[in-house]
């Protein structure tokens, strides 16, 4: 009996050790998706706070299965009593019952209101034309994204509606994505924005998203869309300064200007033509 005693003493130590310790490793440790936007970095917060509530929990699970081991390893000789059982014992219920709700009601209730905070207003909308061009970047910038079989492109209204096959975007600019799709379902994923949204034929699925860091980042399809899915991607997908997306999507248009009067007029969906596919 003492012997066990002091294995319980043992037990809570290790567990309090390894359980102060895997937090601070967690609390410090970097998150995925990351800091890239707005969207990322309050997916990682929520991550690390699973993650740092669920290390102790688990710990101590590992712990006691340790401690069971060692105990239980041979049966006592003399020992016909039957073990300590869960069921009637009145505190350990309500202990664990209590401990139990408040972890997820808290986690309910700050995920909802992180949800509302990231979101307000998302959805499929039914806005059919065109917006105005931002006046300034308290407005969000359109960006239309156009998922086929099997590569993205992506439409910017705010600049004539210009097409281009890789996404360039500011930093520090309020993006409203419209993602839409020409034929069948798929997914954009922007992982480093935490961004992931499905690309549906005929729906215009809208998410805000403020990019905070630059850089060259891959988006991909991650909704199954056919043969070639697995290399449906945009491995060229950029996040820069304004200025270097006011020259780049100049650019664009300048180069785009012979061909944009046989592009579609910009439109938050797209239904394809039967008429013009060869019989
Ligand atoms: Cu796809």
């Amino acid at each position: 009996m003492r012997n066990r005693r002091s294995l319980l003493t043992l037990l809570i130590v290790v567990w309090f050790v390894l359980a102060v310790v895997g937090d601070i490793g967690l609390a410090l440790a970097p998150m995925p998706p990351g800091q890239a936007s707005d969207l990322a970095s309050s997916e990682s917060l929520v991550i690390r706070l699973l993650a740092v509530i669920a290390w102790p929990v688990f710990s101590a699970v590992l712990a006691a299965l340790v401690m069971t081991l060692f105990i239980n390893r041979v049966a006592p000789p003399d020992d016909n009593r039957s073990p300590a059982e869960l069921r009637g014992n009145q505190r350990l219920q309500t202990m664990w019952i209590s401990a139990t709700i408040v972890v997820v009601l808290s986690l309910a209730v700050y995920g909802t209101v992180a949800l509302a905070n990231d979101q307000p207003g998302a959805g499929i909308s039914t806005v059919a034309a065109a917006e105005p061009m931002p006046a300034n970047v308290s407005q969000p910038l359109e960006v239309q994204v156009i998922a086929q079989q099997w590569y993205f492109t992506y439409r910017y209204p705010a600049f004539g509606g210009v097409e281009t096959d890789h996404l360039v975007i500011p930093v520090g600019q309020k993006i409203e994505f419209h993602i839409t799709s020409l034929d069948v379902v798929h997914s954009f994923w922007f992982y480093a924005l935490g961004v992931k949204a499905d690309a549906v034929p005929l729906n215009d699925n809208v998410v805000t998203v403020t990019p905070q860091q630059t850089g060259t980042f891959r988006i991909q399809c991650s909704e199954l869309c056919g043969l070639w899915h697995g290399s449906m991607s945009d491995d060229d997908a950029q996040i820069v300064s304004t200025s270097d997306f006011q020259s780049w999507i100049a650019q664009q248009q300048a180069a785009d200007a012979p061909i944009m009067k046989f592009l579609q007029p910009y439109s938050h969906t797209y239904a394809p033509n039967p008429l013009t596919y060869p019989a």
